[in-house]
């Protein structure tokens, strides 16, 4: 029996990448920034509908060097621990504190309603997440930040080509942060792109992300080495002709989970949200034991004895983590705490059959007692 994961990368066709590649074995421009790197640059810039772009080799260097481009290096962050770990280390990591905010209990993201009561005179932004494909609140977020003077920089990973109100996602707060790893809609085996409006902020994250080096001779900044190579952006480009086609078929594959699913007491789906154009990446499911007669672990293990590896993201909250052993309190977000507990995310991915799909859902819908 074939196993079903979580998600299949999608792939162009090999001849089509090799074609793309074939002039880099003739320039032997390997990476920094070369002719594939501005193309795709410039490709992803007309894409997303943003006025700028940078590439950078994963979603991670994005939220990272961006919170260091903006010169935030003390002080306290809102975020919220129903993450992939990526958004709390890389606040962590810059020396910034997280302050952990609870979840909307409908759309997963941050709880609009409770930022302000974690508002101090050490706040410096915000990192909200638009977790799974559902988008945040930016109306609300938007106005917190411009009402105390906080950056906004959001974890955008999970929602490429994702529009709101006809604009481009990435087109909101101070910066968003892109993930193109390989389990993303769109890949480029692994990378990542910040969109962000202050000329600025891009002359500095451009310099970051290669060592902080000026030129030949100066170095002003103290950079990582975050650049996406040419094999990396060839994949991007190939990949972006086919992204429309790629959304579209991953709503066939939404759509047919909902027609299963939605309305199925003990279950709970994310939300189709108005005025968003989704792009469909994840398929959650939280699930109520005392209603649905099963668990979130007992529908995993039923799944997995028939061969299908659902996950559990986000569990456990990047709150409780180890490495973070008693410096935070999951109780304090009791939303994300009983949301983590209890969610589990299906199979999704092009190539998936609806049959396949159909299956799925029957066995989750067979654990009903
Ligand atoms: N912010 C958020 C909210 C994120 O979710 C992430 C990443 C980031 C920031 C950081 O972005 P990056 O720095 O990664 O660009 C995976 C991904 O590695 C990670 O990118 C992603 N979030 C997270 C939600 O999922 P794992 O540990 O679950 O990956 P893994 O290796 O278990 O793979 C999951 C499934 O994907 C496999 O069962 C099969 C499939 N797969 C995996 C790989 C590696 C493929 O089909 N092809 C592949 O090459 O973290």
């Amino acid at each position: 029996m074939n196993k079903i994961l979580v998600t299949r990368s999608s792939m162009p066709e090999l001849n089509e990448y090799v074609e793309e590649i074939k002039d880099i074995w003739e320039s032997h421009w390997l990476t920094n920034m070369g002719v594939k790197h501005q193309k795709f640059q410039k490709e992803l810039m007309k894409y997303l509908e943003v006025d700028n772009v940078d590439l950078l080799t994963n979603g991670h260097m994005a939220i990272e060097l961006s919170l260091q481009a903006l010169k935030l290096n003390r002080g306290e962050v809102i975020t919220t621990p129903f993450t992939f770990a990526s958004t709390t280390h890389a606040i962590v990591r810059n020396g910034l504190t997280p302050v952990f905010c609870d979840i909307n209990p409908k759309t997963f993201t941050i709880d609009t309603e409770k930022i302000e009561a974690l508002i101090t005179d050490k706040t410096v932004a915000i990192v909200p997440v638009h977790v799974y494909g559902t988008i945040c609140n930016i109306e609300e977020i938007d106005r917190i930040a411009k009402k105390y003077g906080l950056k906004v920089i959001y974890d955008a990973a999970h929602t490429f080509g994702e529009k709101y109100k006809g604009k481009g996602i990435g087109s909101f707060g101070d910066v968003s942060c892109f993930s193109f790893h390989a389990t993303k809609v769109f890949n480029t085996i692994e990378g990542g792109a910040v969109c962000f409006e202050d000329a600025e902020f891009g002359k500095e994250i451009s310099r970051l992300k290669n060592f902080g080096i000026k030129n030949e001779e100066v170095v002003d900044g103290i950079g990582a080495n975050a650049k996406m190579n040419e094999f990396c952006a060839a994949m991007g480009l190939c990949n972006l002709k086919r992204i429309d086609e790629e959304i579209a078929n991953r709503k066939i594959i939404a759509d047919r989970y909902r027609d299963h699913l939605e309305g199925v007491e003990g279950l709970q789906l994310a939300p189709i949200q108005k005025n968003v154009q989704s792009n469909y990446a994840y398929f959650p499911v939280v699930i109520d034991e005392k209603i649905f007669g099963s668990s979130r672990n007992e529908i995993k293990n039923e799944l997995e004895r028939h061969g299908i590896y659902a996950r559990k993201y986000f569990y456990p909250l990047t709150s409780s983590f180890e490495c973070f052993h008693g410096k935070f309190d999951e109780n304090k977000t009791p939303v994300a705490l009983h949301i983590s507990k209890r969610v589990l995310t299906l199979p999704l991915y092009v190539g998936l059959s609806l049959r396949e799909v159909d299956r799925i859902c029957n066995i989750v819908l067979e654990c009903r007692k």
